[in-house]
């Protein structure tokens, strides 16, 4: 055992780190020694994990503490807050809960709170929110996720499931084994590998990719950017626009069948309603043949390239990787569809390296090893009121009360929202189109956040209450979808007056009279325990012996077998489609989907089509020449740490990188370094240019994540001088179905900035008044 190997562990969304403490500060975050391609975001924290942009104590927004709920100036996020105890703030907070519910009911509370908080199994901010809300009588809450809502709408239409086949997407090894064509729409973007919900042990994604590129696979990386796939694995480049995915599937799958490469057999025993999809392939239904030529026309492609790519694909093995981007678009239900079509197609699902994967690389997880096990969490408890939004649609409660929303086959009613309540997420970070979500915001009477430190959230709400980071209590780090199981140390003791989420929650439970119900009676560490103990027992059944709790405070880590096999995705309904039969209607892959067909949806019908987007590179109004992605950033995991010392040395003098093509920085008259105006009729935010030849021509590149930083913060429509592209993108639901984010679909201009460039001020603290 090195030196090192004795350090304490911590462990988070991007990895498992072993801490180097002394006078009480964390000084060195090293990498995990199982882990063999770490990433580098870990240590980001330490620099800001103490001082300025630290919160310190419960804080009240000066105009709330005087005037009471309601009380603001123009915008929340301009008058200075002020510093109280939390004998106060948990005064203030149950006060105005209780006020709420009783004069408006609980439906008036939104504690949706979507975001991804920290790792850690017990101490995550929204389970902790939502049994406190649920103790109190109820919340509105939201449905599905940003990250690819859409499908979770659409997929189970498909398939009778979504997450099902994330959990089960064929292994990477299997791919390596007996792929020989690999198709991977938006890439396989090394970059989001780093990531995992709850805790990574091992990253896994660039080692398995590399491996399979070394068994001669062909890939092709059809993607607005070159470096969606590693460049030393080589393959073929369709740098189609953005958003046009479906149309070239829809190209694909048109050959296939006028070619006669199709598998009938595959599309009769396992599949509905090709037949009904068919007439509208061929342009029988609209006139419109879903030809290869129709397709290039479309995605600014060669006909030749998607008439061998189609061939191709039908006399090899084929894997389909479709990314998660492509859900998060307009139209985004589409392109999953149109890929499970053309795999069914092609007959290859369920057989090693073949059929399709949602996202390989999307995450660590993806096409990894592990065994779905029942590990237990903290209890929710019962949430009495029904209400509820599609996730995305946020601004839309806060603005359109008592008006209805199509989603997903139901029409729902938007309740009147008077209090927030955020704990784990950034909707400053999240949303789309954050001017309008700025005017939206002014509407409830109260803004509660819990964060740790002054973000663009943080500086919106009306109390601010300063949780912990990780590295300052203890935690186990364990998810059904990573092998290691983490105990994550007590680092350091909590910065200032910080408390953990689960104690802020005690406290103002008390207050509600809600105590023994929130708690039940036991302290952190003995729920922390109870539902390690209550896993290991669950799992035992299975035949997974974990340590006693004891010993893995001890030992800090323990990893579970992998499983016996590695996966094939659907291999049990392709051995016997009756007796596994999907949980669809028909048991099938259904092409057509009677269910879909019935909403009516005029943005959605029963059968995969290509429709335009609200906007794109091929539509008619060219008014912004350039697409924006504004995809995940590479040294950071969404607004998280963006003041830390890896996500700054990310940016370009102090701001977002630009990335363009040179070439179209030239017709912009600009050049590498240059400052720069992105712009549209939504907003406008500054960034840095950086030119760079792996961009598709009239494509631009931004990665979300910098904290919103408005030039005019009483002006909701404000220049971001730091460069959030969410300024930039559209707030619209995907379609009926789904209603999911649609950020990947947006067009903008670009133009030189001139005059003095304004000051940063995103990492500042608001002011403070102390008493
Ligand atoms: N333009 C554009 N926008 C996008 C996307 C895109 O591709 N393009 N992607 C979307 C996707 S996929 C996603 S998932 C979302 C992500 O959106 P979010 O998940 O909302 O983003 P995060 O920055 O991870 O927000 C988590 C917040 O929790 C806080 N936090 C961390 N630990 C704790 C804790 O222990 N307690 C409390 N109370 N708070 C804590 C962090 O400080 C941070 O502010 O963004 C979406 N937005
Ligand atoms: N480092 C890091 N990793 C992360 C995250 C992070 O914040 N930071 N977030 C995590 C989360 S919550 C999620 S949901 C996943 C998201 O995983 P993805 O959805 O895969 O993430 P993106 O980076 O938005 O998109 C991947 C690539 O798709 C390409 N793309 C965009 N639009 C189109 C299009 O129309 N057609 C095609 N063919 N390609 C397109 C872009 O070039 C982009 O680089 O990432 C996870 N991993
Ligand atoms: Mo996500």
């Amino acid at each position: 055992m090195t030196v090192a190997e004795n350090l304490p562990l911590t462990s988070s969304h991007w990895g498992t780190y072993r801490a180097r403490v002394s006078n009480g500060r964390v000084q060195e975050l090293l990498p995990f020694e199982h882990d063999l391609d770490p990433s580098p975001i870990g240590p980001g924290i330490i620099d800001v994990q103490h001082g300025p942009t630290r919160i310190d104590a419960p804080m009240v927004r000066k105009s709330w503490l005087e005037g009471g709920p309601g009380h603001r100036p123009e915008l929340r996020g301009v008058d200075p807050f002020v510093a109280v105890s939390w004998e106060e703030a948990n005064k203030l907070v149950a006060g105005e809960i209780d006020r709420v519910r009783k004069n408006f009911g609980n439906q008036a509370i939104f504690g949706g709170s979507y975001g991804w908080a920290s790792a850690g199994r017990f101490h995550h901010a929204q389970s902790q929110l939502h049994r406190f809300l649920n103790c109190a009588g109820g919340y509105t809450k939201s449905k599905f996720t940003y990250s690819f809502a859409a499908a979770e709408a659409m997929v189970p239409h498909i398939l009778g499931s979504f997450r099902e086949y994330l959990d089960t997407s064929t292994s990477w090894d299997l791919i390596r084994d007996h792929t020989e064509l690999f198709v991977c729409f938006g890439g396989i973007p090394l970059k989001n590998g780093q990531i995992s919900q709850g805790g990574t042990g091992r990253h896994y994604q660039r080692e398995k990719l590399i491996a399979a590129a070394a068994e001669n696979i062909d890939f092709v990386n059809i993607s607005p950017i070159r470096a969606d796939l590693l460049e030393s694995v080589g393959g073929e480049w369709l740098a189609l626009r953005p958003n046009t995915d479906t149309a070239l599937l829809l190209g694909v799958a048109h050959t296939l069948h006028t070619e006669g490469l199709s598998d009938p057999a595959f599309l009769n025993q396992y599949t509905e309603g090709f037949d009904e999809f068919l007439p509208y392939l061929l342009g029988q239904s609209d006139g419109i043949p879903k030809s290869a030529a129709w397709a290039a026309d479309i995605c600014e492609l060669n006909e030749d390239d998607i008439l061998s790519l189609a061939r191709r694909m039908a006399h090899k093995r084929t894997m389909i990787s479709v990314s998660w981007s492509l859900t998060r678009q307009d139209h985004g239900e589409q392109a999953f569809w149109a890929a499970i079509t053309v795999a069914a197609m092609l007959g290859q699902i369920g057989l090693p390296g073949g059929g399709f994967g949602f996202g390989y690389s999307a995450m660590n997880y993806i096409g990894g090893d592990f065994a779905i096990l029942p590990y237990s969490a903290l209890p929710q408890g019962k949430n009495p009121v029904r209400d509820f939004i599609p996730v995305a649609r946020i601004t839309d409660l806060l603005t359109r009360a008592g008006e209805t929303v199509e989603f997903d086959g139901q029409t729902l009613t938007y309740p009147e929202i008077k209090m927030m309540y955020w704990a784990g997420g950034n909707p400053f970070h999240h949303h789309q189109d954050l001017g309008r979500l700025m005017e939206a915001w002014q509407k409830p009477d109260t803004v509660i956040v819990h964060e740790w430190c002054w973000n663009s959230l943080a500086k919106r709400g009306d109390i601010v209450l300063p949780c912990t980071t990780p590295l300052e209590r203890h935690d186990i780090a364990m998810t059904p979808r990573d092998p290691y199981i983490v105990s994550m140390s007590k680092l350091t003791e909590p910065y200032a007056q910080s408390r953990n989420d689960y104690d802020i929650f005690a406290g103002i439970a008390s207050e509600l009279g809600i105590s023994q119900a929130f708690t039940g009676g036991r302290s952190d560490a003995q729920w922390l325990r109870d539902i390690y103990e209550e896993t290991r027992a669950n799992v035992a059944h299975l035949g997974h012996d974990l340590p006693e709790y004891e010993k893995l405070l001890e030992t800090g880590w323990h990893k579970l077998d992998d499983p016996s096999e590695p996966k094939i995705m659907l291999k049990d309904f392709r051995n016997d489609p009756v007796k596994n039969a999907l949980s669809t209607p028909s048991g099938k892959i259904e092409i057509f989907s009677k269910t879909v067909s019935d909403f009516g949806y005029d943005d959605c019908p029963g059968h995969t089509v290509w429709r335009e987007p609200y906007e794109w590179l091929g539509g008619s109004d060219q008014s912004h020449p350039f697409h924006l992605i504004s995809n995940q950033p590479p040294a950071k995991l969404h607004s998280q740490i963006d003041h830390g010392s890896v996500s700054r040395a990310s940016k370009v003098n102090g701001r977002e990188a630009l990335r363009i093509h040179p070439l179209d920085a030239q017709t912009c008259g600009v050049k590498d370094g240059d400052l720069v105006r992105v712009y549209n009729n939504r907003g406008a935010c500054l960034g840095t240019v950086v030119t760079d030849t792996t961009l598709r021509r009239n494509v631009v590149q931004m990665s979300t994540g910098s904290w919103f930083d408005p030039l005019d913060p009483s002006d909701p429509y404000s220049l971001c001088k730091h460069g959030n592209p969410n300024v930039l993108t559209r707030d619209k639901g995907t379609s009926k179905l789904g209603q999911g984010p649609s950020a990947h679909t947006c067009l903008v201009s670009v133009e030189p900035f001139s005059g003095i460039p304004p000051k940063v001020t995103a990492h500042e603290p608001p002011e403070i008044i102390r008493k």
